[in-house]
């Protein structure tokens, strides 16, 4: 026997652990307590021995669902979300929703049961084979591969730090099948663990960013503060409010920043979005990246006025990346707010003359907007039924918003108003649909808060049989429907005469709130705002799964909603 060999033999009287149970005590060692995943080989077991070890195990029925829940659990808690999924078909599964962290700088750690290597590489065809680490790692902010069940505790240490520190991301962990099985003594495997310390250490902005940053807002005279999903990430919520109150300045909050102060606040301009755009000579970014969402900063909606940008971001690269920024801050949201606050001193806030404008442009809009959020139409319109959705939310301002669909997600945006921090949850940077039920499991079981789904129908199909997880756990969510027989809108008409479905309708007066009865959850179809709302309300004081198909005008909507411009348009005449 060599020495090797030796040392790996197993003492009959030794006290041992093995990867399945270092895996859970790393994870757990870190407070990561809730695994979102589907079972199969080769982590059946590890699910089971996970649950019984007292971490929270919550079972999809599609990868991908549990991968998006996993990213916004680490949206929501500053921790990452953990996927946990089988190899190859299960992997990719969960790939989309690690790229989608990646991209909305979400931290969440993929975990992914794999084969055997020796296998793999030499491509002989082993069960569900693929070189997954390969694949992840374009995909993703890091990926690592653990061998050994001596180096569980450190793989899961890094796989932490790289989620969370700096700008957070997507990270992919390898566990073969072959790691979970793996013996090894119990006290060293304990001294194995690493308990990561300061994971998101805070980075301090430079003084001098911050004297720069002050003297060109002190210079404004139509000063703009536009407040991104990383601020609302970063959970300086008290700092960010004194800065904004302080500065006297309008702010604009992206979507998911939405509630980081309340949609109602004297300076939100959320209603005057394309005034303040245009007319702003200074605009200051918090956590909010200059890209397609606002149109790389320049172009039309930023009208003719020249701008001087300011950023603050923890990612230094992020600076200058479409528009020169005059005075990049980069460190973490908190730190930096938090210097620009001590620096205002006796602080002369935003003109008069500027906030009047821009106060009576968003009045404006509000009022014109008012009576059609009234209307008591049947079938729906997107104003009617959003009309009694914006006041439920007013009503119940600690419940989550889950949103997703093209007018369903534009119209619901720009009417339901939000109270509190991190409140609103959505298609996020990619305007992807199918985060709707993932996103909304996530966010009742990570705050325990009341959660309700505005979906559109197609948005909604993406993930629609999780809502037999939903009954499962018995999760407090509310689903509304907003059911236009299509993508967009359900009256496309196919021209070739073969009679096929145009490519853009569904199935017409299809009863959504069907599939919630299938699994014991509580279906309503709503044909009114009325019924709408009594609906919604019930559901939102029962805590029941529920279910709300709200019947739309098919008419209702717009292509692509307000995106249509993106749409490539063909030069040529239509035959
Ligand atoms: P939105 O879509 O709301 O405009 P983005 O996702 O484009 O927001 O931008 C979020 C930005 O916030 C990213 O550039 C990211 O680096 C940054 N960010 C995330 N967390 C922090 C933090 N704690 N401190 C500083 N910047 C952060
Ligand atoms: C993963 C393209 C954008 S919006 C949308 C699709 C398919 C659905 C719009 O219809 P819905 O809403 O939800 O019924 P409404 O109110 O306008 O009728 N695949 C992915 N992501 C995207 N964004 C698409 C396709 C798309
Ligand atoms: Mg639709």
């Amino acid at each position: 026997m060599s020495a090797v060999e030796q040392s790996a033999a197993v003492d009959a009287d030794e006290n041992l652990t093995d990867g399945f149970n270092l895996i859970i005590d790393a994870l757990k060692l870190n407070g990561l307590n809730t695994i979102y995943g589907v079972p199969g080989i080769p982590i059946t077991d590890f699910g089971r021995m996970a649950q019984a070890a007292g971490i929270r195990v919550l079972s999809f029925r599609h990868e991908q669902n549990a991968g998006y829940a996993a990213s916004i659990a680490g949206f929501l808690t500053k921790k990452p979300g953990v996927c946990l999924t089988v190899s190859a078909p299960g992997f990719l599964n969960g790939l989309t929703a690690l790229a989608h962290a990646t991209t909305n700088c979400f931290p969440m750690i993929l975990i992914s049961g794999s084969s055997e290597r020796e296998i793999v590489d030499l491509q002989q065809g082993d069960y569900e084979e693929m070189d997954q680490l390969a694949i992840a790692k374009p995909l993703c902010k890091a990926a690592f591969r653990v061998l050994h069940a001596a180096d569980i505790g450190i793989g899961v240490a890094r796989a932490i730090r790289a989620a969370v520190s700096g700008r957070p991301g997507g990270v992919y962990l390898d566990l073969p099948a072959k790691l979970f099985g793996q013996v090894m003594n119990a006290d060293a495997g304990a001294k194995s663990l690493v308990k990561v310390i300061d994971a998101a250490p805070a980075q301090i902005p430079s003084p001098d960013s911050i004297k720069r940053a002050l003297d060109v807002l002190k210079s404004a005279k139509k000063p703009l503060i536009i407040l991104g999903k990383g601020a609302s990430y970063a959970q300086a919520d008290d700092a960010i409010r004194s800065f904004v109150e302080k500065s006297g300045a309008p702010f604009l909050p992206m979507s998911m920043a939405k509630g980081l102060l309340p949609d109602t606040h004297p300076q939100c301009a959320g209603a005057a979005r394309s005034t303040v755009l245009k007319d702003a000579d200074v605009v200051l970014l918090i956590g909010a990246r200059l890209n397609w969402l606002l149109s790389h900063g320049k172009g039309k909606a930023w009208g003719e006025a020249p701008k001087k940008f300011i950023q603050i971001d923890i990612e230094p690269k992020e600076m200058d990346s479409n528009v020169e920024i005059v005075a990049p801050v980069v460190g973490d949201i908190g730190s930096c707010v938090t210097a620009l606050l001590n620096g205002m001193g006796s602080w002369t806030a935003a003109s008069a003359d500027w906030i009047k404008t821009v106060t009576t442009k968003r009045d404006d809009n509000i009022a014109k907007m008012a009576p059609k959020l009234m209307n008591n139409n049947s079938p729906m319109d997107y104003h009617g039924a959003l009309g009694v959705l914006r006041t439920i939310v007013k009503e119940r301002p600690d419940a989550i918003l889950v949103n997703e669909g093209a007018n369903t997600l534009d119209l619901a945006r720009g009417i339901i108003d939000m109270y509190q921090p991190r409140k609103r949850i959505d298609v996020g940077t990619w305007g992807i649909m199918g985060i709707g039920m993932g996103y909304a499991i996530a966010a009742a079981i990570e705050t325990g808060k009341p959660v309700l789904c505005v979906e559109g129908d197609s948005a909604f199909g993406f993930s629609g049989m999780e809502v037999e997880t939903i009954c499962r756990y018995n999760l407090p969510v509310c689903i509304v429907i907003f059911n236009n027989d299509g993508i967009y809108r359900g009256t496309d008409v196919n021209t070739s005469g073969n009679g096929d479905p145009a490519p853009t309708v569904f199935v017409k007066g299809a009863r959504y709130d069907k599939m919630m009865e299938a699994f014991g959850g509580q279906g309503v179809n709503a044909t009114s705002p009325d019924e709408l709302k009594r609906a919604v309300n019930a559901a939102m004081d029962s805590g029941k799964p529920t279910l709300i198909n709200a019947v739309l005008d098919p008419a209702a909507g717009s292509e692509s909603g307000r995106i249509g411009n993106l749409n490539p348009q063909s030069k040529l005449k239509k035959k």
